[in-house]
């Protein structure tokens, strides 16, 4: 197939804003979100190192003063986006940043590992790890937020209390927790569904629960014990502290090539043994061979695998009898020939489903995380295999949110599905062709 090299610039370029921040998609997404930042800088750094280091420290402008990164940062007035900073209302905070209206949650932290992966793609070191020296101890800051507000029982481990948090809205591990609640009819006006076909978004009653929980957030001006306390949402996500402990290994990385030994590294070293121990004592799940999500309300695992369950392999968590077990789900639900990799939930589960959001269909920025595990735990065909099936979806259909994992459709218009020109699809259709 024909690359599109140039067509993933033009994507990116044509996303990027006058105030040094690139939108996910023109219409959809017209902000800038946090972990879309970091895969967006890493697509940047390969024509374009000025906007990629832009893009990382405007985000971080954004940081509150406890220091949270949050998920949204509202660098601009538009009406276009629900829910929207009068929604969000961050300055119910006394930790919020005033300069930067956002919302009061967070997205996976990956910026250590993108500041390491920007490192390796940048030609100018020497410029790059000044910047990174810059940078650094920001980044920091928000590990140490995470290990000091948002992990109740101090064993190592970040909850989160939101859906959008997770990064994976709408997956079908949360109807669990939806069916704990049951909050208000909001009346609202979805914006996403003027761009969106509906059948491939989530549904109002979804909406109603994500709103519900920003409410109770708001009512408790966004602190995070209040938070911890009262939401009926708290989690621990094996995707989100799978990334915490890539990013705590990337700055320890970091912080040795500045030539940094300080508290700061006594302190990462502290959190990232008691993370990855508590990781695979309470994330790990024998009856399903691979790691799942914990419910912290209600004292459980979520008996679900996703496309989160092998983000770990990315990490220094994975012990070698795990591995296997878990290479075989692997093998066993989410390889089949008929499918590309990786469907972002089980496709041997009837909560699947092809076409809807995080409910089943493709994610690049999954599959960038689950082909450098793959190819961290030497399982390098597996690995080939995740890189080319992405490399595949995106020459095939081009640079869209989402991508039906079926090989073979009934229907030719589908495919690819949610917003156009996706940027974090074009960034790491740059970085993994290379
Ligand atoms: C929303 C921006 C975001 C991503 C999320 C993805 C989707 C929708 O788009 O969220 O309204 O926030 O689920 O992971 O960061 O691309």
């Amino acid at each position: 197939m024909v690359r599109r090299v140039n067509e993933a610039k033009e994507v990116l370029l044509s996303n990027y804003q006058p105030g040094g921040f690139t939108i996910p998609s023109k219409g959809l997404y017209p902000f800038q979100w946090k972990w879309d930042a970091g895969f967006i800088a890493i697509g940047l750094a390969h024509f374009d190192i000025e906007k990629a280091k832009t893009e990382i420290s405007t985000l971080l402008k954004a940081q509150w003063k406890n220091g949270m990164i949050p998920h949204i940062v509202f660098h601009t007035d538009t009406d276009t986006y629900f829910p929207g900073k009068d929604f969000h209302q961050s300055n119910l905070s006394k930790q919020a940043n005033p300069d930067y209206p956002s919302t009061g949650m967070v997205q996976p932290p990956v910026l250590g590992f993108v500041l390491e992966r920007l490192l390796e793609i940048a030609t100018d070191k020497k410029d790059m790890l000044a910047f990174i020296g810059e940078q650094l101890d920001k980044v920091y800051y928000n590990h140490e937020y995470f290990y000091t507000h948002r992990d109740v029982n101090q064993e190592g481990l970040a909850y989160i209390y939101h859906n959008w948090e997770s990064g994976t809205d709408n997956s079908p591990m949360w109807d669990a927790i939806w069916e704990t609640m049951d909050p208000p009819h909001y009346k609202f006006e979805r914006r996403d569904t003027t761009h969106v076909d509906p059948e491939q978004r989530p549904t109002n009653r979804e909406y109603d629960h994500y709103l519900h929980l920003i409410e109770i957030a708001k009512k408790y001006h966004y602190e995070d014990a209040k938070i911890a306390a009262h939401s009926p949402f708290l989690v621990l996500d094996p995707l989100f502290n799978a990334l915490l402990i890539k990013s705590n290994e990337s700055l320890l990385a970091l912080y040795q090539k500045l030539g940094i030994d300080n508290q700061k590294t006594k302190n990462l070293k502290q959190w990232q043994e008691k993370a990855i121990n508590a990781f695979n004592k309470k994330l790990w799940s024998p009856t399903h061979g691979a790691y799942v999500h914990y419910d912290l309300r209600n004292q459980k695992q979520l008996p679900y695998i996703s496309s989160s369950s092998f983000a770990p392999l990315f990490a220094p968590i994975v012990p070698p009898e795990k591995l296997v077990a878990l290479n075989q789900t692997f093998q066993e639900k989410f390889s089949a020939a008929n499918l590309y990799c990786c469907a972002s939930f089980d496709p041997t589960h009837n909560g699947f489903n092809p076409k809807r959001y995080w409910r089943g269909p493709v994610w690049i920025n999954m599959n960038w995380i689950i082909y450098h595990g793959f190819k961290r735990a030497g399982a390098i065909q597996t690995a080939n295999r995740i890189k080319e099936d992405s490399i595949t979806l995106i020459e095939k259909y081009g640079f869209k949110e989402y991508f039906d994992p079926r090989k073979k459709l009934e229907n030719t218009t589908e495919g690819a599905y949610g917003g156009d020109n996706f940027s974090w699809s074009a960034a790491l259709y740059l970085d993994l062709i290379k």
